[in-house]
Parts: C-alpha cells; sequence; structure tokens
C-alpha cells in the first residue's frame, strides 16, 4: 500500500496531459485530485434516472432470497462467502449481500451486475464521456470501465463500515444517483476528502489491522468521523470517488430507498474484476 501511495502521490503531482477538455471538467478533476471525490450536480435529467430507479429495483427477483450458503463457498460476483446470486436473462447477475446473517454489515444490500444489459438505455452511461474525461484529467491516464453495475438500498440498517477497496491500485468509481439522497440516512456515500492521498490515518488503521487476524484488512474505521462529507444531491447526480480514500455508504433509515449505477474504472490488469476492459473516450 505505501509503495502504490508514493506512485499515486508522485503522479497526482504531476499535471495531466488533456487533449479533451473544458473548464468545467478541468475544475472537477481538480477537485478529484485534491479531495479524492467530486460530485457533479443534476449531470442527467432527474425524472429518467427516478424512472431508471423503479425500472432497476423490479429487476432484483421477488420472492425469497437465495437460501443459505454453505460454509466457504464464494460464489462468483460475490463479495462474501455468506451472499448468494441469482442469474438474471442476458447474462445479468443479482447478488444478495450476507444473506442469513441480518446483523451483518451490507446485509440486505442487492447488486445488480450487468444491469446495462437489462436496461440497454444504460449503456450510455457506461460510456459517459464527461465521467471518463474527468477522470482522465485527474490521474493522468485513460482507463477503461471494468464493471458496470447498480446498488439497490432498501432500509439498509447497517453498512459496510469506512475503508478503502484495496491497497493504492488506481480505481475510479462513479456513482450515478438514481434517487435523491437529501439526508444521511437515505444511505449517503460518505468520503473522508484528502484520504486518497498517503496519510497516517490510513497507516494507523493498517496497523491496527494487522495485529488482529479477526478484523478486515482494509477496514478504516480509526477516522475522525466529524471530518468525513456526507454527499447529499439530486437523482441525476453523478458522484466521482477514487476509492483509494476512505468512504462508506452511511445506514438508511427503515422505509428509505437509494439506487445507484456504480461504473468502475481500473486498470486493464487489475486482476478484481471479471470483464473485459471496455474502453471509454475521454472526449469533452
Ligand atoms: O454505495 C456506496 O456509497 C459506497 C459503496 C462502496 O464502498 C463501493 O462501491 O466501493
Ligand atoms: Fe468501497
Amino acid at each position: 500500500m505505501v509503495g502504490n501511495d508514493i506512485h499515486k502521490a508522485r503522479s497526482l503531482g504531476r499535471a495531466a496531459r488533456v487533449t479533451h477538455s473544458s473548464p468545467s471538467v478541468d475544475r472537477w478533476a481538480a477537485t478529484l485530485r485534491e479531495r479524492g471525490y467530486v460530485l457533479i450536480p443534476d449531470h442527467l435529467p432527474r425524472d429518467t434516472c427516478v424512472t431508471w430507479a423503479a425500472a432497476v429495483t423490479e429487476l432484483a427477483p421477488a420472492g425469497p432470497e437465495p437460501s443459505g450458503p454453505p460454509p466457504d463457498a464464494r460464489q462468483p460476483y460475490t463479495i462474501a462467502t455468506s451472499s448468494r446470486t441469482v442469474p438474471l436473462p442476458d447474462g445479468a447477475v443479482a447478488e444478495f449481500r450476507r444473506i442469513g446473517t441480518p446483523e451483518a454489515d451490507d446485509s440486505g444490500v442487492v447488486c445488480i451486475y450487468h444491469v446495462d444489459r437489462l436496461m440497454p438505455a444504460l449503456t450510455q452511461l457506461r460510456s459517459d464521456p464527461t465521467v471518463a474525461a474527468v477522470i482522465f484529467a485527474a490521474g493522468g491516464e485513460e482507463l477503461p470501465s471494468r464493471a458496470f453495475k447498480a446498488f439497490v438500498h432498501a432500509s439498509v440498517r447497517r453498512t459496510q463500515g469506512y475503508h478503502v477497496d484495496n491497497d493504492g491500485e488506481v480505481c475510479y468509481k462513479a456513482f450515478f444517483a438514481l434517487t435523491d439522497i437529501g439526508e444521511a440516512a437515505d444511505g449517503a456515500h460518505s468520503y473522508l476528502p484528502g484520504s486518497h492521498r498517503a496519510r497516517w490515518t490510513k497507516y494507523r488503521n493498517v496497523l491496527r489491522n494487522t495485529m488482529r487476524a479477526d478484523r478486515y484488512p482494509r477496514a478504516m474505521d480509526r477516522i475522525p468521523a466529524s471530518a468525513a462529507d456526507t454527499v447529499l444531491c439530486r437523482a441525476g447526480s453523478v458522484l466521482i470517488v477514487d476509492v483509494n480514500g476512505i468512504h462508506r455508504a452511511l445506514p438508511q433509515a427503515d422505509g428509505r430507498v437509494r439506487v445507484v449505477l456504480v461504473n468502475c474504472f481500473d486498470r486493464s490488469d487489475y486482476p478484481v474484476n471479471l470483464d473485459p476492459p471496455v474502453r471509454v473516450t475521454a472526449l469533452a
């Protein structure tokens, strides 16, 4: 992690060579470099997004959740052995997170992989040129889209705590809000600004994790919580996040529903993603 962070500090320090740019893209990219995240408000028509949110929610299979997992069996497209997947048409997959363990973090989250295969109207978002241009301008390299999925959070009372997604590999996520996120209790995204750079806060957590075998190695729960930003926005906004920084989705109050689409940008050789990279051209 340290080596990656040092490499990254160098590349964040260099000015990116951007051929296709605009004043807004430059401004958003500067914020992304500086804070580790940037919100582009009202990027898409709100009404369209609200309609999509209802359609995405409908995609999650009705009826009882799939039955409990056998111990230690982890399927493709699951983040934990206690998650279970259900195949959907056209190669899409619904992941029910941490079923049978209602007290576990992220229990109740439904993730729909390849959601664009089921809703072709969403394909354009995977190739959103503004998002690609901002990521390109911030990081100085054109990254492919390695995954495109939807998260449906409905009354998810316990979410995964503050964490980083990896050990410092180049990785950005664009979250398209399909529902209004007007309060923290809607399940807003929370981000510790500046934590995408090498920070003592991060290493203190790493140290703590290495001393306790039962801890998730990328957990970052020892942070000054009051220093974290809660990102509120209307449906149609897009939040671009450098997931080397410390972040989480906040827990929801009962009855709240948050639907977001997530476009994951990683280098082509990043091993975690299952799907072939999709090239997204950063034309502003
Ligand atoms: O849903 C969110 O706001 C954050 C989820 C998250 O941590 C991730 O996708 O890496
Ligand atoms: Fe994350």
